[in-house]
């Protein structure tokens, strides 16, 4: 899915309407995609060996080579953007999709990332976290002038350590992040051996507030979003994270939301081993099974997949499982529900042809347009009644280094799946009075 205007590498610009001329000559080509399907990551064609990251349902932006530079185009523009099958979102994003590319450099590399507008407002691109000349950390007003409607700008440094980054806009930013303009930078250690993993997965916490009928986030919500997301993706439209048995897993986490995601995995514990701020000593680690992350934050943690299945791997903010349409419902637990289709029915003749209104908080099976079910996806056993930040970890004896397939369900060893109890059931015991 992804257009090259030309094939990378080879120094030859396209013409492009939003740009002036005169920068033509030297302008890279602009790399975009329509997809939100995880790519397969990016070997580097050229520069110094690293291990590529997969940018979960993203891709990782090509690079030009020039003069030793490596050198990237990213355009800021309105983009359409798959939040699972059955939404779509338009959204503000880079070359295609929200969030933008990955980008991906050697520890050492020097930079030049041309920055296009295509919004109908100005807006720029602050690099969080890293190293860099005052000029170029991209708050404007403050660093530079705002990159206006039809400019490209041109931002040049060094990436001096190793780590993993964001990039977002430092203009109107409530309202362009609301719009989903974000995207991941990971800097990879000029020394390969250093932090070496087997799989290396990278993803975004975003939130929008898109009102169920409707396209466009509401740019003024401040709290109160609807659909929580990794990588602009809510479940069950996430793809799964795959990893071989035995293999060493990192996956780095940036919150770019607007409160805090405590993201938890099942059956394996991990480790933080790095921070926006840099990696981690191993003395100064510990275990963890969830790990804060804070806005503004990343976090990369790590284990070894040592135990074959299908391991949940969400925020444990149980809001933040639930799509959109579960907000300020009364309590329903207990209530009489007989007659209660009925009832809504006459109230809401829509309803009339849901099959029903499930129970507790469930939302009826009739959903207004470009919306997603409360809580969803379908799992071997049955419904598994999450959405939002959800996805599920997929480990398997066998899987090829660098295979990202996703490998369908965990079949278990026979007997050590949980069962019903089929024997005699005790009486409840007499309450206290
Ligand atoms: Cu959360």
């Amino acid at each position: 899915m992804v257009t090259r205007r030309s094939v990378i590498g080879m120094g030859a610009a396209v013409a492009s309407a939003a740009v002036g001329k005169a920068a033509l000559a030297a302008l890279p080509e602009i790399v975009t995609t329509s997809s939100a399907a995880t790519r397969a990551p990016l070997q580097p064609p050229n520069g110094r060996p690293y291990v590529p990251v997969a940018t979960l349902n993203g891709w990782t932006l090509p690079w030009r080579m020039r003069n030793g530079v490596k050198e990237f185009h990213l355009v800021a523009e309105p983009v359409e953007r798959e939040i699972a099958p059955g939404m779509r979102a338009h959204l503000w994003g880079y070359n295609g999709q929200s969030p933008g590319p990955t980008l991906e450099v050697v520890e050492g590399d020097r930079v030049r990332i041309f920055v296009t507008n295509r919004l109908p407002e100005p807006t720029s691109i602050h690099w969080h976290g890293q190293r860099l000349p005052n000029g170029m950390d991209g708050v404007s007003g403050l660093n530079q002038p705002a990159i206006k409607p039809g400019q490209t700008f041109v931002y040049e440094f060094r990436a001096q350590r190793s780590g993993t980054f964001m990039y977002h806009p430092h203009a109107d930013e409530t309202t362009q992040m609301a719009m989903g303009m974000m995207g991941s930078w990971v800097t990879h250690p000029s020394d390969p051996r250093l932090m070496p993993v087997d799989r290396d997965y990278v993803l975004l916490l975003n939130a929008y507030d898109i009102s169920p009928g409707s396209y466009t986030p509401k740019v003024s919500t401040m709290l109160d979003f609807n659909l929580w997301t990794f990588n602009s993706r809510a479940y069950p439209g996430i793809d799964p994270i795959v990893a071989g048995l035995g293999e060493r897993v990192r996956i780095r986490v940036g919150n770019l939301t607007m409160t805090n995601h405590p993201v938890h995995l099942h059956g394996h514990e991990f480790e933080v081993v790095g921070t926006d701020g840099g990696w981690i000593p191993p003395s100064a680690r510990w275990p963890e099974v969830t790990a804060d992350v804070a806005v503004g934050q990343m976090r990369a943690i790590e284990f070894t997949a040592h135990a074959p299945g299908d391991w949940a791997f969400h925020c444990h903010k149980s809001h933040h499982t639930m799509n959109a349409m579960g907000h300020s419902l009364p309590n329903t637990l207990g209530v009489e529900q007989g007659d209660l289709s009925g009832k809504l029915a006459r109230l809401v003749p829509q309803l009339a042809s849901a099959e029903q209104t499930m129970p507790g908080m469930r939302m009826p099976t009739d959903l207004p347009e470009n919306t997603l079910p409360m809580m969803t996806g379908e799992g071997p056993h049955g419904d598994i009644e999450m959405g939002g930040m959800f996805t599920v970890v997929k480990i398997r004896a066998g899987i090829a280094r660098g295979d990202y397939r996703d490998p369908g369900w965990y079949q278990p060893p026979q007997g050590s799946v949980a069962y019903r109890w089929e024997g005699e059931e005790r009486p409840s015991p007499p309450r206290d009075p």
